[in-house]
């Protein structure tokens, strides 16, 4: 039987492009985003490969977060791989000039959205003594950098909460993994400097960043292993850069 995965952030960026990977290898596929359009098109485009469906909700919301995944039809209820990809960072200052909605944002989103969707998929897993959880976590999570603050406490969340869904879920069977990369060209930077695409094209100039396309083929390798094999933890920088601030630009 296929396997079927819940992606979140389906419409842009690492998400996509593993939505994208995963209908090309017969996965089949609940996509999740609050982008309807983009939600509607993946379904257009995908649906020829797999069977897709589609969640919009935004992950903020918790009810919004159960009643969405409690409406899924029978044929897509087993979720085989959860990836809790939706995140994004937003803003980037000093903590003292820091935008207090963008605090509330990234760890609604990133820490407490993961949680809700975590929550409402892990119990049919433990049912039926299976499931793989693939957190997509950060370099920002593994080191802090100026004037990355909360977005690199919320990555640090997300690499503990990893942490803690592989002790908690051990005895169910359950693999849990995470990947954490480093510079990825998505629309990530158009959310952190809210749409000034200037800044944002800035980000990826004078070496080559990871492309979404990139996270997508390491997440499908680690979700593809053997059921005895786990890779519990992936750092994936672009050759370029050595740490979060240290990027060989030419
Ligand atoms: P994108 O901005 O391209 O994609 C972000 C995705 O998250 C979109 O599909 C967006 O969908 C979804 N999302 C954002 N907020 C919400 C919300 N409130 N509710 C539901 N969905 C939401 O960025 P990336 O693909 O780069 O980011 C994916 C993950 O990778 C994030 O967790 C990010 O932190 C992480 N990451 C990215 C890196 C990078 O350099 N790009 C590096 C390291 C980690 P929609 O707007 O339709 O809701
Ligand atoms: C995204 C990578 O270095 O901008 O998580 O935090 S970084």
């Amino acid at each position: 039987m296929s396997l079927t995965a819940f992606i979140t952030g389906a419409t842009s960026g690492i998400g996509k492009a593993t939505a994208e990977l995963f209908a090309k290898n017969n996965i089949r596929l609940v996509l999740c985003g609050r982008r309807k359009e983009r939600l509607e098109a993946l379904q257009r485009e995908l649906g020829k490969l797999t069977d897709v469906t589609t969640l919009q909700f935004d992950v903020r919301t918790k009810e919004h977060v159960f009643t969405a995944i409690e409406s899924l039809p029978e044929n897509f209820s087993r979720i085989d791989i959860l990836v809790n990809n939706a995140g994004n960072a937003h803003g980037l200052s000093t903590i003292q000039d820091g935008d207090t909605d963008d605090w509330d944002a990234m760890l609604d989103i990133n820490v407490k959205g993961l949680l809700y969707v975590s929550k409402a998929i892990i119990p049919k897993m433990i049912e039926r003594n299976s499931g793989f959880i693939v957190n997509i976590g950060s370099v920002a999570g593994k080191e802090v950098y100026p004037n990355g603050n909360v977005y690199c406490a919320s990555k640090h969340a997300v690499n503990a909460l990893n942490k803690s869904m592989r002790i908690d879920l051990n005895k169910y069977n359950i693999r849990v993994a995470a990947i954490h990369p480093g510079a990825v060209e998505t629309e990530f930077s158009d959310v952190r400097f809210k749409g000034d695409s200037e800044k944002a094209k800035s980000m990826y100039l004078g070496y080559k960043a990871l492309q979404a396309e990139d996270i997508a083929d390491i997440i499908h390798f680690v979700v593809t292993r053997p059921y005895h094999v786990n890779i519990e933890d992936l750092i994936v920088y672009p050759t370029a850069q050595a740490t979060a601030t240290i990027i060989n630009k030419n």
